[in-house]
């Protein structure tokens, strides 16, 4: 039977903007309170979508959230109408206001876990929503992707759906941001891999000095239960502390994974030599022949990888065997990241082309290509099964383009985010959303 690599790309809500909310996130915080563009924000988005799709790839689209939380703001006290609450968190705590409109859940490699039904002990693909629980704003996703996870694929014979760990830092979970599937073919069984930041409960580990650890070993172990993932087809691996504290807040800023190929940084992982021993055998035993290319750090800096996203980028798999990879503009702006990414493809390895998009609207709050979009490996009757209106066609994206022009700003300040015309904006827009995607009532606003 044909399987496939589904990559659902998040749509960029109306409410992107330059927050400064994510401490450990050098974009984040270097470009906190700059005017941000949500509709070319959308746009960007949107022609990578289709570019993927003009490629011969099936891609997904997953629906933004609803922004600003209200109910967030309710929750911590403010009260009143709707436009009254927010007047509230304006005047007496901004940076709540501004956590509540963060449109943080366009990075959807952080909305879930999944796992594809031939790894998974009742032949179902299992989806994790994350708990997000290291940052306030992202904290508040977890509801609503569940509801919009649920909507997109809804047959309880093909999916199954599991509610996020306990919301403590002792299970943070940040979902496919620190998850890799590694398989000969997407619809055969393969290798899961989990990278942890830390250890909860064992003081044995090491930890960054600097910045927080979001993932840990704990919750990316009870993830690995809850989808019934055999020991024979997961291996866990430590990130390498030194470098979260240089700004490698997830592993896919630091390495990508497609296939038979593990793409990384010389410096990710504690153990490497063990870490790749156990990758090898793990697939050898699933009759996959592992493969790694390791970027030396005296062609790439972590510095470097971390300004370029050199490693948050998309490697595809193409009907010929060879890979592509989708790399942000500010690759090809980087001399050294560039350099070396000429000498990947002339080398005659297995990554044969390297493609370039802007992406600088997300980039600028550090989400690149990989953060922007989650994989789901579905076999062709499980593709049946997804809601078809959120799977691209020409037409679909004729549709949100002008859905985008219609409805988005092109200028956002944190003094914008006090505007109760905003919230109105946003749910006109997520309504009349929701009917294109076919997705029913899954917004706060449409459900309470
Ligand atoms: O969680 N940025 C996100 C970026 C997530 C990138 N995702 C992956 N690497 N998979 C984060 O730090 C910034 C929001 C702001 O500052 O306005 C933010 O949430």
């Amino acid at each position: 039977m044909k399987s496939f690599e589904v990559n659902f790309d998040g749509l960029v809500g109306p409410t992107h903007n330059y927050g400064g909310l994510s401490f450990g996130n050098v974009a984040s915080q270097s470009n906190s309170q700059q005017a941000s563009n949500p509709r070319e924000a959308a746009l960007q988005g949107l022609e990578k979508m289709k570019a993927l799709m003009d490629m011969g790839f099936v891609q997904g689209v997953l629906a933004p959230q609803e922004r600003p939380d209200v109910a967030a703001l309710r929750s911590l006290g403010f009260g009143g109408t709707d436009a009254q609450v927010i007047e509230k968190a304006a005047k007496e705590a901004m940076p709540l206001l501004v956590a509540s409109c963060s449109a943080s859940s366009m990075w959807v490699a952080n909305a879930a876990t999944v796992s594809p039904s031939a790894d998974t002990a009742d032949g179902r693909v299992h989806f994790t929503a994350a708990n997000l629980n290291c940052k306030f704003h992202r904290s508040i996703e977890h509801p609503t992707t569940s509801r919009v996870l649920g909507a997109m694929f809804a047959d309880p014979e093909h999916f199954a759906h599991h509610a996020a760990l306990p919301a403590v830092a002792q299970f943070g979970d940040e979902g496919a941001a620190n998850h890799t599937r590694f398989c000969r073919s997407y619809g055969e069984a393969g290798v899961e891999f989990f990278v942890y930041g830390r250890s909860a409960f064992d003081r044995r580990y090491p930890a960054p000095q600097k910045y927080p650890a979001r993932q840990t070993l704990e919750a990316s172990q009870a993830v690995a239960r809850l989808h019934g993932l055999s020991d024979a087809g997961v291996v866990f691996a430590q990130q390498n502390p030194a470098v979260i504290d240089q700004g490698v807040f997830h592993n896919d800023v630091i390495a990508v994974g497609n296939g038979e190929l593990l793409f990384h940084h010389q410096d990710a992982f504690l153990n490497t030599e063990h870490v790749l021993a156990e990758l090898h055998g793990k697939l050898q035993a699933r009759g996959a022949a592992f493969q790694s290319i390791c970027v030396p750090r005296d062609q790439v800096a972590v510095e470097d990888a971390v300004r370029s996203y050199l490693f948050n980028s998309q490697l595809l798999s193409r009907a010929d065997g060879s890979m592509l990879l989708i790399v942000p503009e500010e690759c090809r702006s980087n001399p050294r990241v560039w350099q070396y990414l000429q000498s990947l493809t002339a080398s005659g390895g297995p990554v044969s082309e390297v493609k370039v998009f802007d992406l600088k609207q997300s980039m600028q709050n550090g989400g690149g290509p990989a953060c922007l979009r989650l994989r789901v490996a579905l076999k062709e009757t499980e593709l049946a099964a997804v809601n078809p209106g959120v799977i691209m066609t020409p037409a679909l994206y004729g549709t949100l383009t002008r859905w985008v022009n219609t409805h988005y700003r092109d200028a956002l300040r944190e003094s914008d985010l006090a505007d109760p015309q905003l919230l109105l904006e946003c749910r006109t827009a997520l309504d009349e959303l929701t009917q294109i995607l076919k997705l029913g009532a899954v917004y706060p606003f449409q459900i309470n």
